[in-house]
């Protein structure tokens, strides 16, 4: 069986531990599931965290895949890299060592309990707007017509960090 490859998109996000390592360690895995092939990584963009008790800033990033997987199968892809980074969430919106969402599936829309596509809560974040302007600047307009999210007051939420993520051969 054929099956369509898409573009799809998925945000990853830390802030605990080594918090440049859990991100490599993100993409990485990405790059080693069969099925998966990573097309380009965002800057990395140190943010303050939104939503949830205080806790210590994030590591964010946007990774962008070609892949025939079901938005299902890139959930399941998701959750393994989480449990492989040992992730422990004793909070909900707490800190956490690595999260993985599923942002867009080429033009899919799903509405599940488990899943909802495109990602309900991205088109008010900066934090995955931003990085996904700079790999797809039409997709993150698209999602955000004004430019408010992208250029707007949480914009100065959200700083370059610098060291960049390397996407393996
Ligand atoms: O939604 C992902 C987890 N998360 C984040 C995040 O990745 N970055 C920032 N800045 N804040 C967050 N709050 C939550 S929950």
């Amino acid at each position: 069986m054929t099956v369509a490859v898409r573009r799809a998109y998925l945000g990853i996000g830390t802030n605990l531990g080594d918090r440049q390592a859990h991100l490599q360690a993100a993409v990485d895995g990405l790059a080693a599931t069969e099925g998966i092939r990573v097309v380009a990584v965002s800057p990395v963009y140190e943010t303050s965290p939104v939503g949830g008790p205080e806790q210590p800033d994030y590591l964010n990033a946007v990774v962008a895949v070609d892949t025939g997987f079901t938005p299902h199968e890139l959930l399941g892809v998701a959750q393994r890299l989480e449990a492989e980074a040992q992730r422990v969430r004793a909070v909900r919106w707490g800190p956490r060592t690595l999260d993985v969402d599923v942002l867009l599936v080429g033009d899919e829309r799903v509405d599940t309990p488990d899943l909802v596509v495109p990602h309900p809560r991205m088109t008010e974040r900066a934090f995955v707007l931003v990085p996904l302007a700079d790999l797809d600047p039409e997709r993150a307009a698209g999602l955000d017509p004004d430019g408010s999210v992208r250029r707007g007051p949480d914009r100065a939420s959200i700083r370059p960090f610098g060291l960049p993520l390397t996407v393996p051969e």
